[in-house]
């Protein structure tokens, strides 16, 4: 067997490296399946792994329950919804957690996966093949090792697929989830993508001008609450409309708020359509927001978390600001949480 050099580098079982790659070179007509609302994981994921194939002359095309953004187009072409031309034989998702997570128009597959490819802690083992290596920063990093176990070189286009799952991910080797793997994996990468500094430009400092504005309006119409340690905003429907803001311009808009010093707990609220508060909970350090979520019927992570809650907002942030409070009583009266 092949020495694969990546797979020391991401401390990922080689048993899973090589099932994946197995797999995915003995199989052929590949439906690859994204989570919804895109983000940059499973879109470069998928896209890496479509032309990962195709360059062995297999067949392979994508799926996703949601259009892909024009933030992606330089990974999809301007493709929005990928052109589906043949009957697949293969179903294998990138990225995705739960089959709940394929979204409405490709819940009808959640029964067919083949081969699974995940890196969350909450990964439900849907597919017959499940390869999950949840010490990985992102799905990008582990097609890395797979695509070399296959055999497959990495040229400008691949690494670019698989640094974008990476960075963005690791919100540009920023948050908990970086470390030295995640940087050494981007190290092998970036000698095959010349214009890195265009890439990087285009994720993470291009926006478009409502997102700006409403970034401005939620930091200066915030709420500040425990001397300036809680921070709670909301954009209201009123707003989006206003600024002529569109459902992409809310991406991680809740990690704004724990950017400001001082802030411990960042809390946004979005308000949907239908009237209820969409909670993101963002902590900058020891409170765990993902128990705090939690109070109110959501979850996720320490630092990252979400809930769905009823308006009106004043309401949700006084429920909010005293779960909050409760938990720092709680931390203050010597509980380990
Ligand atoms: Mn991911």
């Amino acid at each position: 067997m092949q020495k694969n050099p990546l797979q020391a580098t991401i401390a990922t079982s080689m048993d899973d490296i090589r099932l994946a790659a197995q797999f995915l070179l003995e199989r052929d007509d590949f439906l690859i399946l994204c989570h919804q609302k895109p983000d940059g994981d499973t879109v470069g994921s998928a896209f890496a792994l479509r032309e990962a194939l195709r360059s062995l002359g297999k067949r392979a095309q994508i799926a996703c329950s949601d259009p892909f953004t024009p933030r992606y187009d330089f990974i999809t072409g301007g493709e929005r919804e990928p052109r589906r031309d043949f009957t697949p034989k293969t179903y294998v998702t990138v990225d995705v957690a739960d089959t709940t997570l394929l979204g409405e128009k490709l819940d009808h597959l959640k029964a067919n996966i083949d081969l699974a490819i995940d890196h969350h802690p909450s990964f439900t083992r849907y597919a017959t093949v499940n390869v999950c290596c949840p010490w990985t920063a992102s799905v990008g990093a582990i097609l890395t090792a797979v695509l070399k176990e296959m055999g497959v070189s990495l040229n400008s286009y691949l690494a670019t697929c698989l640094y974008t799952s990476l960075a963005t991910d690791t919100g540009c080797f920023k948050y908990a989830n970086t470390n030295r793997e995640a940087h050494a994996i981007a190290a092998e990468l970036v000698r095959h993508i010349p214009n890195l500094h265009e890439v990087n430009y285009r994720l993470f400092m291009l926006k478009s001008r409502a997102r700006m504005q409403l970034e401005a309006r939620v930091v200066s119409e915030a709420h500040f609450h425990r001397q300036g340690k809680i921070a709670v905003a909301v954009v209201s429907q009123a707003m989006m409309k206003e600024l002529g803001a569109g459902e992409d311009d809310l991406d991680d808009i809740g990690t704004l708020m724990r950017c400001i010093e001082g802030v411990e707990v960042g809390v946004l609220m979005k308000e949907t359509p239908n009237g209820r508060m969409k909670v993101s909970f963002r902590s900058a350090q020891h409170v765990n927001v993902s128990m705090i979520a939690q109070t109110f019927g959501g979850g996720g992570h320490r630092r990252a978390s979400g809930c769905l809650m009823y308006g009106p907002a004043e309401e949700a942030e006084r429920r909010i600001v005293e779960a909050v409070e409760q938990f720092y009583a709680r931390l203050e009266a010597g509980e380990t949480l």
